[in-house]
């Protein structure tokens, strides 16, 4: 059985449990409290030298860290990844975009407003992140005029990794009420069969 050291809110650690859930994968949660300095622990430094979850071990002992490298480890022959070229490397595009453009403003925000309760502590940086997650939400909003998912007409885990923060963005103070296309797409990732929600 996989083990996941994850944190239930933490966005990045949701798209592991919501891939391995759809799935039907079986996985043990081991929660890290980030706040309390859980993943710098020298334990935990010895699996994930990085200090980050999500952290998967594999029941070989063997640890893969970085969100979206798990994704792709993970939906390896399964729906959620093409195997062809090209729309193979266009999931890699959205998770690569989505780790650049979109998780440092939109989840960064969210962490120092909604987790951490410290909007006035980080005020500056959150009013700089601001434009930055706007941004990536018009790209979306852009590309979402066109297609059903963020890969042709079939969820992947390209749309994993851009639901986990984009759904939960009014926590960072985004509001979405202009980007009706990506309203439409956070309702259809929702009705997808064994769809889970994050926790807190
Ligand atoms: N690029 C990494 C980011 C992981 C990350 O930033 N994880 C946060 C929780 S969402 C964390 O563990 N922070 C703890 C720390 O920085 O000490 C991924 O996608 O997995």
């Amino acid at each position: 059985m996989y083990r996941l050291y994850e944190m239930g809110d933490s966005g990045n650690c949701y798209k592991v449990r919501l891939l391995l859930h759809q799935l039907d994968l079986a996985y043990k949660r081991v929660p890290t409290d980030i706040f309390s300095g859980e993943t710098r622990t020298k334990e935990f430094l010895a699996l994930n030298p990085n200090g980050r979850v999500p952290l998967l071990v594999l029941n070989d002992g063997r640890t893969l860290a970085e969100s979206n490298a798990i994704l792709c480890y993970l939906a390896r022959g399964s729906n959620y990844l093409p195997v062809e070229s090209y729309p193979h490397a266009l999931v890699l595009q959205w998770l690569f975009f989505e780790q650049y453009s979109h998780e440092p403003f939109i989840a960064t925000n969210r962490a120092w407003i909604h987790l951490l309760g410290d909007a006035d502590g980080h005020a500056a940086q959150i009013e700089a992140n601001h434009p930055r997650g706007l941004a990536a939400l018009a790209v979306m909003e852009q590309h979402l005029k066109t297609s059903k998912f963020f890969v042709g007409d079939d969820y992947s885990i390209a749309d994993i990794a851009l639901y986990a923060y984009t759904h939960v963005a009014h926590q960072g103070n985004y509001d979405l009420g202009n980007f009706p296309n990506v309203r439409g797409w956070l309702n259809r990732v929702s009705e997808q069969s064994r769809h889970i929600a994050i926790d807190g």
